[in-house]
C-alpha cells in the first residue's frame, strides 16, 4: 500500500460523491501515480463500507473487462471485480432515469448465482459450474465516474469498475445441459442489433470470470457465498445510451431481458 488510510478515505468519498451527485471526475492516478493495486481495491472497499453504514445492502458481484472486446474498448489488459448494491437492481422492463446516471452505457452480460460458496486458490470453471444454481441474460449499466470513460485499471478499480445499475430477467437455466461458449448473444437498441457475439468471447468461458473472481477473494481470505448472484462481464463493447432509448437484450436458451431510459 502506497496511500496513507486518510487519502483511501478521501478518494472513496470523492468517487462516491460523484457516483450519487453525477457528475465526473479526472482519474485519482493523475494526482496519486504511486497509488498500487492494493490500494485501488481499498479505495473500492471504503466506498462499500460507506454504502452499508448507510444501509444498503450487496446483492451480487462482478467481473468486468473479462472479453476482448472491452479491454480493447478501454485500453486495459486485465479484468477487474466489483461489488452491486440494492439499489443499482432494476426490475426488467424497468425505467432508468438518465439524469440520476453522467454517462452510461449498456453491455450483455451472462449472469451466474451459486447454490455453493466457491473458494479459491485452485479454482477452475469445472468447480464453478458444480456450484452454479443457474445462468440468466443480464443488462449492465456501467457509469464510469472518470471523464469521457477514461482511466487507467487501478483508477477503474478504484470507482468499483463502473457499476451503476444492472437489469436481470429471461429464464433461470441450469448450466448442465448449456454449452455457454457458444451462446448466442444478441442486444439491441431501439430495436437494432447494436452488439452482437458468444458466450466464449468472456475469457474462452464465462465460468473462467467467477473462477478468477474467487482465486481473487481467495488470495484475500474471502469467498464468493453460496447464493451470489455473480455478473460475469460485458461479451461485446459497451454502447452508450440516452434518454428515450431502449434496450433489449436475448441470449440463447435463456430468453431476454430489456430496460428503457428516460
Ligand atoms: C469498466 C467496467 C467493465 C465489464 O463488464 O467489462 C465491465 C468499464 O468498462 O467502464 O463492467
Ligand atoms: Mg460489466
Amino acid at each position: 500500500m502506497k496511500l496513507t488510510q486518510k487519502t483511501i478515505e478521501q478518494l472513496a468519498e470523492h468517487l462516491e460523491n460523484a457516483e450519487l451527485q453525477a457528475h465526473d471526475v479526472v482519474k485519482i492516478t493523475d494526482e496519486h501515480p504511486e497509488m498500487d493495486w492494493d490500494d485501488a481495491y481499498a479505495i473500492q472497499n471504503e466506498i462499500l463500507r460507506r454504502k452499508l453504514a448507510r444501509g444498503n445492502r450487496v446483492v451480487g458481484l462482478k467481473a468486468g473487462l473479462t472479453s476482448h472486446a472491452k479491454m480493447k474498448q478501454m485500453g486495459v489488459e486485465t479484468p477487474c471485480f466489483g461489488f452491486l448494491v440494492d439499489y443499482f437492481s432494476v426490475p426488467d422492463g424497468g425505467e432508468i432515469k438518465i439524469k440520476e446516471l453522467i454517462h452510461p452505457k449498456v453491455e450483455p452480460e451472462i449472469a451466474f448465482v451459486l447454490k455453493r460458496a466457491l473458494k479459491g486458490p485452485g479454482c477452475h470453471i469445472g468447480a464453478v459450474l458444480a456450484a452454479t444454481d443457474f445462468v440468466m441474460p443480464g443488462i449492465e449499466i456501467i457509469d464510469s465516474r472518470y471523464r469521457d470513460f477514461k482511466f487507467d485499471l487501478k483508477s477503474v478499480i478504484a470507482d468499483n469498475c463502473s457499476s451503476s445499475r444492472f437489469v436481470l430477467g429471461g429464464q433461470a437455466v441450469p448450466v448442465g445441459q448449456l454449452d455457454l461458449r457458444t451462446l448466442g448473444v444478441v442486444m439491441e437498441k431501439n430495436g437494432e442489433a447494436v452488439a452482437i457475439g458468444a458466450g466464449a468471447a468472456v475469457l474462452g468461458h464465462p465460468a473462467a470470470a467467477i473462477a478468477m473472481l474467487a482465486n481473487h477473494l481467495g488470495a484475500r481470505g474471502e469467498e464468493i457465498p453460496a447464493g451470489t448472484m455473480i455478473l460475469s462481464g460485458g461479451v461485446t463493447e459497451a454502447v452508450a445510451v440516452g434518454a428515450g432509448d431502449h434496450v433489449n437484450l436475448r441470449i440463447q436458451a435463456l430468453g431476454g431481458v430489456s430496460c428503457r431510459f428516460i
